[in-house]
């Protein structure tokens, strides 16, 4: 629940019913508008009604959404689809209405209202009510099956049974060559089943598509950046080819340490194995530093081991407070409570790096009625989200399952790069509370995280000193590149396969084929053992079952640098890009603040051109970012045989 998208997603028309009551005669019972009346309407009009309508709809319907996702089981799956469909069907209707004022004259922002709300939805809707109802079924049906996902190793025996955060914990922390296999095939065993659904799913969801006058979703998807389908497929790989050499040299030096650490099976034909990468799906590779950290005597950056420590400190308090001698269920629960506290803490340390730039202090109600934590006694999906709970910009959360370590902690500060966004564009009508694109939604929080600075960390009391020189800076390059690199290819093969999917190109009987292949391709990995089409290894990563579209991602990973590097203007620093934070700095927050305030209202080039002085996407503050780490790496790689050869490995050696 990120975006405009995702708000529009989430509106309900109940409550019009009661409307309904006081209205003319000529009305229909729904409490919609009469023929008579809608023929009367202007398009200002009609924007004006449709904002009204999504303000009184979205509290309801976000509400089923929230409960959803917070508390799985099947009735709250049946009233979130129920919701689901009640808004898509409302969707439909205004972009039917809206139909009339094709080639009219209006005002810009009329006539931007208007496209946005034909651009609004990931999903859809078929004009079909059958096909309508059974997408939405669908829909929270894989959310409900990924977030409840879970493995057991031995058949019958639940103490054996883990779920993708433990699943997730191996592959962080745990180096055996067995076990990380174990959990990465365990976890995307889980995604099997969902094939089918999923083929149906996308039937539906193209219905829909065309419906609205698409060629696919994928089309769909691809309109929303004002600029056409083909255009935006363009700049991507205009952007792509500016930052893969960056990559390959990573790839090549990732490869080599690899190979190393587990002779013989370090790489499979020149790629990178897909359970050993420190992360189920490849795109970080942060928690593979022992094994990749450039000079690990100089200085070190251990923020994971900083946050456990934090937590035991409070743990410990927690336990004297109660009394020590208490037995296993209650210590549980004491833990869990210190859980919870660290986590609101890790939440503080963030919030202030927002305050510190002058921006509001999150709301109370914000630290209410946020998932911290993962409940101890239910199911919930716990991918990262945070959520705009109504248009007021009042109401606003995050949900997460949060742990004492680095990804988490940064991921908070990615998530209140969201939830600012939504209380700083909260004054917008409904139909502008978005991003200027999605990338940009997703660009906000991963600035502050680019800020996160050695200095920065220091100050906050999680690393210490660093000692100047070479070595303690291509570490610290190293740090944000095992991140930031890393992700770049991940970020925009998931699409290149969707969109593959949508458009027919790629077919279910070739989903995991197609699959391998494109993460071959860019991101040079592949699985250690066979990936038939037994199984359905897209649908073990959140987006896909959760329809999230994820181009938004990649061009965040450009987009995030071209920001820091204006906000690094803005505040007079004169430095190396990468040494840059901001922190602290009011005039760097006034422009970023004032960015967030315009929403969706424009063109995303003109919010873009306001911020950084162009109206382009460009990777260039990227390499201008990772020059001292490209050169280092160019050195280290040197005399190696770089890069790899796509179409060798699709599937891996097969199974012994
Ligand atoms: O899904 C997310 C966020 C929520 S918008 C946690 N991210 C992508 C992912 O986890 O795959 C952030 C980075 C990429
Ligand atoms: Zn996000």
């Amino acid at each position: 629940m990120t975006t405009r998208h995702a708000l529009l997603a989430l509106a309900v028309t109940a409550s019009l019913t009661l409307a309904a009551c006081s209205r003319a005669p000529e009305q229909p019972a729904d409490g919609r508008l009469s023929q008579a009346e809608l023929d009367k309407e202007t398009a200002d009009e009609f924007v004006a009604r449709v904002n009204r309508e999504l303000a009184e709809l979205t509290p309801e319907f976000t509400a089923s959404q929230w409960i959803s996702s917070t508390y799985i089981n099947d009735d709250s799956q049946l009233l979130a689809a129920k919701g689901n469909e009640r808004f898509l069907a409302q969707t439909k209707a205004w972009v039917e209405q809206a139909r009339r004022f094709e080639g009219k004259e209006m005002s810009p922002e009329t006539q931007r209202a208007i496209n946005l709300l034909r651009l609004g939805t990931a999903m859809p809707p078929p004009r079909d009510p059958a096909k309508l109802s059974e997408l939405t079924r669908l829909a929270s049906k894989m959310e409900g099956a990924y977030g409840s996902g879970t493995y057991c190793r031995t058949e019958g025996d639940a103490k054996d049974c883990r779920q993708l955060g433990a699943l997730e914990d191996v592959l962080r922390e745990d180096r055996d060559y067995d076990a990380q296999l174990d959990a990465w095939q365990g976890w995307h065993g889980v995604a099997a089943p969902m094939r089918a659904d999923y083929t149906r799913f996308v039937e539906l969801v193209n219905d829909g598509a065309r419906d609205l006058g698409f060629a696919d979703a994928g089309e769909l998807w691809r309109a929303g950046y004002d600029m056409t389908p083909a255009e935006l497929s363009a700049e991507t790989d205009r952007l792509w080819t500016q930052v893969e050499p960056l990559y390959e040299q990573l790839h090549c030096y990732a490869r080599t340490r690899l190979e190393a650490q587990y002779p013989g099976r370090g790489s499979v034909n020149g790629m990178l194995p897909a359970h050993l990468m420190g992360n189920m799906w490849q795109q970080d590779w942060s928690n593979l530093w022992t094994t990749l950290a450039p000079y690990p005597q100089a200085g070190k950056l251990d923020i994971s081991g900083a946050l456990e420590r934090q937590y035991q400190v409070t743990l410990n308090d927690h336990l004297v407070r109660e009394n020590a001698l208490i037995d296993t269920d209650q210590r549980v629960e004491v833990a869990r409570g210190a859980q919870a506290e660290h986590a609101r803490e890790m939440t503080r340390r963030a919030e202030e790096f927002y305050t510190s730039l002058g921006m509001p202090a999150l709301p109370e109600s914000y630290w209410a009625k946020t998932q911290f934590i993962k409940p101890r006694d239910r199911d919930v999906v716990c991918h990262a989200s945070a959520w705009p709970m109504d248009t007021t910009g009042t109401d606003v959360r995050t949900k997460m399952c949060i742990k004492p370590n680095e990804e988490d902690f940064t991921t908070i500060y990615h998530e209140l790069g969201h939830v600012y966004y939504y209380l700083a564009y909260g004054k917008q009508p409904p139909l502008f509370q978005g991003g200027a694109h999605d990338g940009f939604h997703e660009a906000i929080g991963d600035t502050i995280v680019l800020a996160m600075t050695p200095g920065y960390l220091q100050s906050i009391g999680l690393v210490d000193a660093q000692q100047a020189g070479q070595e303690s800076l291509i570490n610290a390059q190293m740090r944000m590149a095992l991140s930031k690199v890393a992700f770049l290819p991940f970020g925009l093969m998931i699409d290149r396969w969707r969109w593959g999917v949508f458009d027919g190109s790629i077919t279910p009987d070739n989903y995991n084929t197609a699959w391998w292949e494109l993460k071959a391709k860019y991101q040079g990995v592949a699985p250690a053992t066979a990936r038939g089409e037994e199984f359905f290894d897209a649908g073990a990563k959140y987006h896909v079952p959760g329809n999230t579209p994820y181009t938004r991602y990649f061009l965040s990973h450009v987009l995030q640098f071209q920001f820091y590097k204006a906000l690094c203007d803005a505040s007079g620093y004169q430095g190396a890009l990468y040494d840059c934070s901001f922190h602290g700095n009011k005039a760097a927050g006034e422009k970023f603040w004032s960015m967030l305030s315009k929403g969706s209202s424009q063109p995303w080039q003109q919010t873009m051109k306001e911020l950084t002085g162009t109206e382009k996407m460009d990777a260039s503050a990227v390499l201008e970012y990772f020059s001292p780490l490209q050169e280092w790496l160019v050195q280290q790689n040197e005399g190696k045989t770089c890069g790899w050869e796509a179409a060798r490995a699709p599937q891996g050696p097969a199974q012994p």
